[in-house]
């Protein structure tokens, strides 16, 4: 029989005496009204549903339904209301079977649970990410998941927003069964449902669970949501399924719902959501084809160069590392190997997988091994004529076709590529270490990067599953510049009066995980004093300097790995103590100035100015793109918390 259309994206068949309803809505099977409209128009088919024994619903393509639409928030809703959909789905006289035959997230997850029996692809997977964006489950997850798998699974899952695979949605009960041909088992199902009383999820107990157990892995799942309010909301709805009608818990979670959707935590995260899909487009590159990579050369194997090795190994890359010594390439390879080993235990890779990254692996001291790379990455020392004379030695080594790219932080690349006789083939690639665990990377588009060089860099980011923003070329590019700037307005208030730990405790407070004087202490102080040593003939006479750090690095306060920098660390945690407060108010003394007490809220006013204000000049200057790639900089690298949006939507939305 053709195919019947209920909507323009949910059309039918009927197979095996079952109508299978079909959502096809590119690119995720987001539920858009039309597709919500024509599955109530499927239901509606009356006539159908008594010529068939019962339904199955399925997505097209790899996702079975991606969710609510995000683009529908904030508009005025559109009748059916997805609650009204799997009402009417759970409720229907005749077997209901979702065929899973991809992700099934948000209200598509939901929209599973509703129906009669679930049967997923090995493909298939599941999870209620609602609190990633800000808000909680709006059609029954909160109140139909615990039914199915219980409560403490379903507060682990809906509190924290993971993802789950078919093999684990089995062991929890979400599902019925996990076949290759999921259609057909999801036909079966139908037929073995037909006739028989139907398991509807909505009007099953919540099966009793030790309310100690359910308190602890609240805890550890709210341990995570460090300033949130989605998260809490959800594990209090979770919560009360077990307590309240199943009527009642689902007009508390849908007001709920409504109330976070038009939250500022909501919007912050929604905009990071699509921010985070905008960041590695970039116009000029359109019709650019990558070039092909597969041989990734690393010179310098130390902490960062061995994070990148792990990184590119792990998605399938063959890696020469080289070092300048036996020994130290030895000592490479056992880094390399030693973080491959992490990467087994943390479950970021598999066991088998670690064998066959180190079978892919050599690290030499025969920089000619390189010839055969299709790219090179120097991670070696940040010295500009340390990284000239690699780039101009490896101008002979490598092909002409191979891409050179360096990972430095704060050097100009445009002189490292003109030290090399092809600087169109040379990028900047600036990871964040642990570059095997941290998503972001910075890619530079050198004055002379060739266009599909670029699209090559961002090609080889995204295969490593990072985060890349493409930037110019400035000195610590875009979030070193903005960190730099409020590391300075943090240093005059601390010289105008404020403490440093007030200071901290001020972006604490806002839901940084670490305040600026600690993640100094972190870093360590004495690479910044080095610098600007470095730049003190150079430096504007007329700008503000602040030598508290200065002072600091001279008593040998040189951070956390030191044990002292702007605290101590005599017992492991931070102390304020009186020498660092007595060289703070000696640097006062000497420039007459009269400390005068800072309030969190000025602390952090002045803070967001110095990031959204060097922001805007990024923009000004073409070396940011948009405003969302900044906001995704300082989030994934700086701790900028992620429900605030950034400094760009933060400071946007103060205005
Ligand atoms: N709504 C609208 N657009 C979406 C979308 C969604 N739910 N999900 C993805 N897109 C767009 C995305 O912006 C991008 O657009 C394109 O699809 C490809 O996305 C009632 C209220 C499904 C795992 O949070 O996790 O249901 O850039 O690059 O890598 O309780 O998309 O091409 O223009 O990410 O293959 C809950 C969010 C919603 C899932 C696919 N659902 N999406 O990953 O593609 S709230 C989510 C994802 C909800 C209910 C509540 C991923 C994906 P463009 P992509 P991908």
């Amino acid at each position: 029989m053709s195919a019947m259309r209920f909507s323009e994206s949910v059309t039918g068949t009927i197979q095996d005496g079952v109508l299978v309803v079909t959502i096809d809505n590119p690119p995720v099977n987001a539920i858009s009204a039309h597709v919500r409209q024509g599955l109530v128009e499927a239901l509606d088919h009356g006539a159908l549903l008594g010529l068939v024994v019962g339904m199955v619903v399925t997505g097209a393509g790899r996702t079975f339904v991606g969710g609510a639409d995000i683009k529908e928030f904030g508009k005025p809703p559109v009748e059916p209301t997805l609650p009204e959909v799997i009402e009417r789905v759970e409720s229907c006289d005749k077997p209901i079977v979702a065929a899973v035959n991809g992700a099934a997230l948000g209200g598509g997850c939901e929209l599973a649970l509703a129906c009669h029996g679930r049967i997923a692809s090995d493909m298939a997977s599941f999870g209620m990410p609602e609190v990633k964006l800000g808000i909680v489950p709006g059609a029954g997850g909160t109140m139909r998941l615990p039914r199915l798998i219980g409560t403490i699974a379903a507060i682990d899952l809906i509190g924290s927003g993971r993802m789950i695979k078919a093999a684990e949605a089995l062991s929890l009960g979400l599902v019925d069964g996990v076949a290759a041909d999921h259609l057909d088992a999801a036909l079966s199902l139908v037929h073995d449902l037909a006739g028989e009383p139907l398991r509807r999820t909505g009007l099953l107990d919540v099966p009793a669970t030790e309310q100690a157990a359910v308190e602890a892995v609240a805890k550890k799942v709210l341990s995570k949501s460090r300033g949130q309010t989605a998260p809490a909301e959800a594990v209090r709805l979770v919560k009360t399924a077990a307590q309240v009608d199943l009527k009642q818990g689902l007009a508390d979670e849908r007001a709920t719902f409504l109330r976070l959707r038009d939250s500022t935590e909501a919007a912050a995260l929604r905009h990071v959501f699509f921010a985070e899909r905008q960041a590695g487009k970039v116009d000029k590159l359109d019709g650019i084809a990558a070039r092909k990579m597969e041989t990734v050369g690393i010179v310098g194997t130390g902490l960062m160069g061995a994070g990148i090795a792990v990184a590119a190994l792990t998605v399938g890359y063959r890696v020469i590392g080289v070092e300048q010594t036996h020994e130290a390439a030895d000592k490479g390879r056992e880094r390399i190997a030693g973080t491959l080993d992490k990467s087994v235990q943390s479950g970021r890779l598999a066991a088998a997988g670690r064998d066959d990254c180190l079978a892919r692996l050599a690290v030499t001291a025969d920089a000619g091994q390189l010839a055969a790379a299709d790219l090179v990455i120097e991670a070696v020392f940040d010295d500009l004529t340390v990284k000239t004379e690699l780039f101009q030695r490896l101008d002979g080594i490598v092909r002409p076709d191979a891409i050179l790219a360096t990972n430095t932080s704060y050097l100009n690349p445009d002189e490292i590529a003109a030290a090399t006789a092809h600087p169109e083939r040379v990028v900047g690639l600036h990871f964040f270490s642990p570059a095997n665990i941290m998503r972001l990377v910075e890619i530079v588009d050198c004055k002379a990067t060739s266009p599909d060089v670029l699209a090559s860099a961002l090609a080889f980011a995204k295969r490593l599953g990072k985060l890349p923003i493409v930037c110019g070329v400035t000195e610590g590019f875009i979030g070193n510049r903005i960190f730099s700037a409020y590391r300075r307005e943090a240093e005059f208030m601390v010289e105008d009066g404020a403490a440093p730990h007030e200071i901290d405790a001020a972006l604490e407070a806002y839901g940084f995980p670490m305040g600026i004087f600690a993640v100094y202490d972190m870093a360590g102080l004495e690479i910044a004093w080095a610098r600007r040593k470095r730049q003190a003939a150079t430096r504007d006479p007329k700008a503000r300097y602040v030598e508290i750090a200065d002072k600091l690095c001279e008593a040998g306060r040189f951070g956390r790995k030191a044990g002292r920098g702007w605290y101590d660390y005599a017992s492991g945690e931070r102390m304020v103590v009186p020498e660092v407060t007595a060289l703070i108010e000696a640097a006062r003394a000497a420039k007459d100035i009269e400390p005068r007490h800072f309030s969190a809220e000025e602390i952090f006013t002045r803070l967001l100015k110095a990031m959204s204000d060097e922001g805007a000049a990024l923009l000004s200057e073409g070396i940011a793109t948009r405003s969302s790639d900044i906001d995704l900089v300082m989030i994934n690298g700086y701790g900028f918390p992620a429900h605030k949006g950034g400094p760009m939507f933060a400071a946007d939305d103060r205005a």
